[in-house]
């Protein structure tokens, strides 16, 4: 397979950040594997206008796309990291260059490969020989670029910086300490990679912290349009943790929802749904909340009814230790909350 590299630069806002989550979306996509990221570089900028630094990396991937495909999903990238910054025609807070694609030359309006200014540029020819292949063919013509941009072009700087600590390495650290401020040795074979696999779990169960959209939902609409209808999926199984201790809340939250003119979404996606509002530190009252809201949110029904029964381990297993103890919250929104006999009838379904 062809060995493709980009040039990646940002200098607004956070940008390691905005270098690491198009990283993160570049790797998610199944027709693209990355192979190699080179080191983090802080690069003068070139260019007329005056601005900040840049942050400037390479990557090496491999991807089943045509180059018109990985143009179309590299603009996505661009256009969704910009949204999330709310920033709509202002500056760019990221870049991504497609340099090499192989040895093939492409030269159409929308895409020049290998990219024109490529081997006057130090912004991407350092980071670019941090993973460029040996055997690929312009390794000798980059490093010979770069010993003369370097004697020639002493206006561009192009210095390597430390990557700033991922979440995962934080976690990993602070762990450490905690298992020494407790008395235990973090070096005992038994527990020298609790550390890891902490982080690694905590990635898993507070996967939607600081997340507020539910995306994973189609809505549909259906013929049916008399207002009436209650969907209700009982039983659904969540786990969660309490802001208050970290520690874990656990049961089963039952959802109903009466459509609106026929707008509805798929019932997997309510159990997804119970997840993702799960996955962050909560309380019982605010998954329940949350769970109706969202659903408030992305369907506008006439009502949405959620019981949520949990066991709290902060209960039953310190303090007054309340042994099975179940707690039950409720929320009712629309016709739920103003009609009496209906959410008597859900009640009623639910027992
Ligand atoms: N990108 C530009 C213009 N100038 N300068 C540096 N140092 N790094 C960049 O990525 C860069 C630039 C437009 O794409
Ligand atoms: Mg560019
Ligand atoms: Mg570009």
């Amino acid at each position: 397979m062809e060995s493709i590299y980009l040039s990646l630069g940002s200098n607004i806002g956070d940008k390691q950040n905005n270098l690491e989550k198009a990283i993160e979306h570049l790797g998610n996509d199944s027709h693209l594997i990355i192979d190699k990221i080179s080191d983090y570089y802080e690069t003068s900028p070139v260019g007329g206008i005056e601005q900040d630094v840049f942050l400037n990396i390479a990557v090496k991937i491999y991807t089943t796309y045509t180059p018109e495909e990985l143009l179309t999903l590299i603009h996505k990238i661009e256009a969704d990291l910009k949204r999330s910054r709310k920033v709509h025609w202002g500056p760019r807070t990221l870049d991504i260059d497609i340099i090499f694609w192989g040895n093939r030359s492409l030269n159409d309006e929308k895409l020049v490969i290998p990219h024109k200014e490529t081997f006057n540029r130090l912004f991407v020819l350092i980071p670019l020989l941090d993973v460029y292949d040996k055997n690929d063919s312009f390794y000798e013509h980059i490093k010979q670029s770069i010993s003369v941009l370097e004697r020639t072009e002493q206006t561009q700087k192009v210095v390597k910086v430390p990557k700033r600590e991922g979440s995962m390495q934080t976690i990993e650290r602070v762990v450490t300490k905690l298992l020494l401020a407790i008395g235990d040795d973090p070096k005992r074979e038994g527990i020298r990679e609790t550390p890891r696999r902490v982080a690694e779990m905590y990635q898993e169960i507070f996967s939607s912290q600081n997340q507020n959209d539910f995306q994973e939902f189609k809505v549909f609409k259906t013929p049916k349009k008399d207002n009436s209808q209650m969907v209700l999926v009982k039983d659904i199984p969540f786990y969660s943790m309490c802001e208050h201790h970290m520690l874990p809340f656990f049961g089963k939250a039952h959802v109903a929802y009466i459509p609106r003119n026929g707008k509805i979404i798929g019932l997997s996606k309510i159990p997804r749904l119970v997840d993702f509002v799960s996955h962050r530190l909560s309380l019982q009252e605010k998954v329940t909340s949350d769970i109706a809201d969202t659903l408030m949110d992305i369907l506008d029904p006439v009502g949405v009814a959620v019981v949520v029964e949990a066991r709290h381990m902060c209960v039953e297993m310190r303090g007054v230790k309340k042994n099975n103890s179940l707690t039950r919250t409720t929320y009712f929104t629309g016709d739920f909350n103003s009609n009496v006999q209906l959410r008597a009838e859900f009640l009623r379904v639910l027992n």
